[in-house]
């Protein structure tokens, strides 16, 4: 299987930790391409019409796009445990906040780099941060059940999350105010899969 990817992505940070969170990273070639929403570079636009990473070709079910398909897949695939039937809907909700910081930062990164200068918007990438940091404030104060929980899928996004917001907007300081995120992050940061994925 071949992935395409970009180092700096959190989503596709996500799936490669998730390949190697089940011991199958060694089965997924990572071919790193650029692209961005004006400009698909060389994102394959014929396998992901959306020309959006990460894609995954050459699975037994053909391409499959965007992230949270592939973790199911991965998860399937190779019976990895990443979504505890025990807990399912918790953490497919979990995943879908996680995700949702990642779009929102995202989105606040492409305003900042595609956009030209005079035409960003402060009052709209305020916005994306006004929900990122609500959704902070939420595991803050209500997560640390999810937070302790065994480690599976929304452990990954939001480790890959969180490590995008300080990667891209280290600026807005999301560590302080959030303590048991920042000691959460810590430890999940010390994983062999997360140190050897670090955005760059
Ligand atoms: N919902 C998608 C989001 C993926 C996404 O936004 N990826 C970014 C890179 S971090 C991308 O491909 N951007 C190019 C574009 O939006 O055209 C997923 O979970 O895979």
């Amino acid at each position: 299987m071949k992935l395409y990817s970009n180092p700096a992505s959190p989503f596709a940070r996500k799936v490669i930790v998730g390949f190697s969170e089940v011991n199958a990273i060694d089965d997924v070639e990572v071919i790193n391409v650029i692209g961005n929403p004006v400009d698909s570079g060389d994102i394959p636009i014929t396998e992901n019409p959306l020309g959006k990473l990460p894609t995954l070709v050459d699975t037994p079910f053909g391409t499959l796009y965007d992230s949270r398909v592939i973790t199911r897949f991965i998860d399937h695939h190779y019976d990895g445990g990443l979504y505890p039937s025990s807990t399912l809907f918790e953490t497919l909700k979990m995943e879908a906040l996680a995700d949702g910081i990642m779009d929102a930062a995202v989105l606040m990164t492409y305003e900042k780099r595609v956009r030209s200068e005079d035409k960003q918007s402060e009052v709209w990438m305020d916005g994306q941060w006004i929900k990122i940091n609500r959704s902070l404030d939420a595991l803050e104060s209500k997560g640390k059940e999810f937070l302790n929980s065994s480690f599976n899928i929304a452990h990954i996004a939001l480790g890959s999350a969180l490590d995008y917001l300080d990667f891209r907007h280290s600026d807005r300081a999301w560590r302080s105010g959030h303590p048991k995120l920042n000691e959460w992050s810590e430890v999940i940061s010390h994983r062999p899969s997360m140190i050897a994925t670090k955005p760059a």
